[in-house]
């Protein structure tokens, strides 16, 4: 049974997920971090309805059916959610990624990637500057991304309000503002994505721990190919599918012009009026759309100031599969 993504949503906030309430620690990594938790769990809390079934129905699901952006759920701060839980979940809108280059993943759930500035001994947690500028993930695959499912178990927090806030982009409105010539200059164009720009941009930053990429990995992640416009699988819209993370090449132009391009395709989808920027509380499970969105985490906190998220990357395997969406569009 797929999760429904209410009418389409380009960003959706859940309050809970199935099987986040109860249970021990189901991974090594849970039993490390059951001590945090312990601290803000509180025993007579309720899951809120959102077991297993009402997920499936949609229950405790908060999700933008028109307008660009949806109308904002409160999580619950209170739920516990292990990384078989989400890892389940997430498996729901198709197969989850796995990285080659992704140190930082749950030892015995290796769908579940782990993000964090939290030292322990010396030695980092998580991976520590993950997505931190304007891309989309996997635009670099072959096989596109569907949707991110982040979790937060910690939010740093300085004067009472929190920190690294993760901005969106909106590739709808982007694509419907584009002058008329532009949108059919590049209609049937295509872009060449290439993992390694974004791993570069992030090691060769001041302070990145990040080692260049090997061989090994590079052949593990040739470049791909895909429209600049898509017609989104859901919404049935067009979308700019092009971001500065990756893209390298627009293949029908010749060199010079195809910067020129990237370059007012990328100006034009970062204008303010396209963002929108998700404020975290512990809790939140944080749904995003890839094919319509670009993203970009905040690193406006310091070493000390802890921040620490779930991660599922889940493949676009099964949303363009007509049979797949059907079922989502009946269930939204
Ligand atoms: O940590 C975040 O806010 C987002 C990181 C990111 O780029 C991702 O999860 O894909
Ligand atoms: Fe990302």
């Amino acid at each position: 049974m797929p999760f429904p993504l209410a009418g389409c949503a380009v960003l959706g906030m859940i309050t809970a997920v199935p099987g986040s309430c109860s249970g021990p620690p189901t991974s090594s990594w849970d039993r490390d971090h059951a001590k945090h938790r312990a601290d803000r769990r509180n025993p007579r809390r309720r899951c809120g309805g959102a077991g297993p079934r009402a997920a499936a129905r949609g229950r405790g699901f908060r999700a933008a059916a028109t307008g660009p952006w949806p109308a904002w759920g409160a999580a619950d701060p209170r739920q516990r959610i292990g990384a078989r839980a989400l890892r389940d979940f997430s498996l729901r809108f198709g197969p989850i990624q796995t990285g080659v280059a992704d140190r930082f993943r749950d030892p015995e759930v290796p769908e579940v990637g782990i993000l964090s500035n939290i030292r322990r001994d010396g030695a980092p947690i998580g991976l520590a500057d993950a997505g931190q500028d304007w891309h989309t993930d996997m635009t670099y695959t072959a096989t596109r991304g569907f949707v991110n499912v982040l979790h937060a178990v910690e939010v740093p927090m300085r004067d009472g309000r929190p920190l690294g806030d993760t901005l969106f982009a909106n590739m709808h409105a982007a694509y419907d503002d584009l002058p008329a010539e532009v949108q059919q200059r590049l209609d049937g164009m295509t872009a060449t994505h290439d993992f390694n720009i974004f791993w570069e941009r992030m090691r060769t930053r001041p302070g990145s721990s990040r080692p260049p990429l090997t061989a090994a990995q590079r052949a593990a992640r040739p470049p791909a190919v895909h429209p600049v416009f898509l017609r989104h699988p859901i919404t049935g819209r067009r979308v700019l599918y092009c971001n500065p993370g990756y893209a390298e090449r627009i293949n029908e132009l010749d060199a010079a012009e195809s910067a020129r391009i990237l370059e007012f395709l990328f100006a034009h989808q970062l204008q303010p009026k396209y963002q929108h920027a998700h404020r975290w509380s512990v809790g939140d499970v944080l749904i995003w759309d890839h094919l319509g969105t670009l993203h970009n985490a905040i690193p406006d906190y310091g070493p000390d100031e802890h921040r620490l998220m779930l991660r599922c990357q889940v493949m676009a395997e099964r949303i363009f599969d007509p049979a797949f969406q059907q079922l989502w569009l009946k269930a939204a």
